[in-house]
């Protein structure tokens, strides 16, 4: 939870797809689309659900995330640092030699409980932790993020028997379900809700874009005794016109007019820029 946030997920959305867009720009690299899709979701977590704050950083019972689909890790960089878990100006040392702020998700990283960016590895070390927090009767929550493309892993299917069978009520994970993997926008053969539903799972389906939906979906799933999963219908790219369910956009960098137009269609200023020298061409 922070203060500055609570009840305002959109403006930390907001600044999530604008710091996002600055980084990817800057490094000339990244997985854009699936950063903006994920936006809302990171918001809503560390704005208002989420027990975690840099001053209880190494409080045992605190809660955790682990962002598995750890492509995205600009966004969950930009989240950590503007609640206040590392320096804002430390974001455009994101990909440079050196720097602690890799492209894939690096637990060096103030606020990171977990390094991922092999898909299918994070949900079971979260899965790891919410068991870890009934042992230790911590009243601790555990929760993953998962790609729709993600849930082709197996080992995502592992843990979802696992935490079923061991009924892990305190374990919530959220797929960011942009019908999207590297390609084209597509339609699932076999429906996420029912498959996790299949598993045990207490499923609940939303639009990931909606806070109040969301806000429901975290507040039904932490009722539950049953491990919770958050299937949460998302637009790879959203926020951005042109990027929008283009599979273009999955990995791709901004060159300068791009970064403009998108900067603009996000409702960025010159007050929300990181580096004062990418200041859009239009705004000079
Ligand atoms: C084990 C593994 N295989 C392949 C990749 C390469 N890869 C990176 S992103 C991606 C697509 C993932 O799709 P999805 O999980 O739906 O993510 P999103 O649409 O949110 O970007 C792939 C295949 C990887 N990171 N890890
Ligand atoms: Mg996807």
């Amino acid at each position: 939870m922070n203060s500055r946030f609570f009840n305002h997920p959109e403006t930390l959305a907001r600044l999530i797809r604008l710091h996002a867009l600055e980084m990817c720009y800057a490094s000339k690299a990244s997985h854009i689309g699936g950063m903006f899709s994920v936006a809302d979701i990171l918001a809503l977590l560390y704005a208002e659900i989420l027990r975690v704050s840099p001053q209880s950083a190494e409080d045992p019972s605190r809660d955790r995330l682990v962002l598995s689909k750890g492509h995205a890790a600009a966004a969950l960089y930009a989240t950590l640092a503007e609640c206040g878990f590392l320096p804002l100006g430390e974001l455009l040392d994101f990909r440079k030699n050196g720097s602690r702020l890799s492209g894939h998700v690096y637990s060096r990283v103030a606020g990171v409980e977990f390094s991922t960016g092999s898909l299918g590895q994070g949900i079971g070390v979260a899965c790891g932790m919410a068991l870890a927090a009934r042992l230790d009767k911590s009243g601790s929550r555990a929760y993953a993020i998962v790609g729709d493309g993600e849930c082709d892993e197996g080992s995502v299917w592992e843990c979802a028997r696992f935490a079923a069978e061991n009924e892990l009520g305190n374990f919530t994970v959220i797929v960011d379900d942009n019908r999207m993997k590297g390609g084209e926008l597509y339609t699932p053969k076999v429906d996420p809700f029912k498959a996790w539903s299949g598993f045990g799972w207490n499923a609940i389906a939303v639009d990931g874009h909606d806070f109040d939906a969301l806000r429901e979906a975290f507040a039904q799933a932490r009722e539950s005794a049953k491990p919770s999963v958050i299937v949460a219908r998302t637009i790879k790219g959203k926020g951005v016109s042109f990027m929008q369910n283009e599979a273009l956009w999955h990995y791709r960098n901004p060159d300068a007019e791009v970064f403009a137009r998108a900067w603009r269609e996000l409702g960025g200023t010159d007050a929300d820029l990181l580096n004062a020298d990418n200041k859009p061409k239009e705004t000079v």
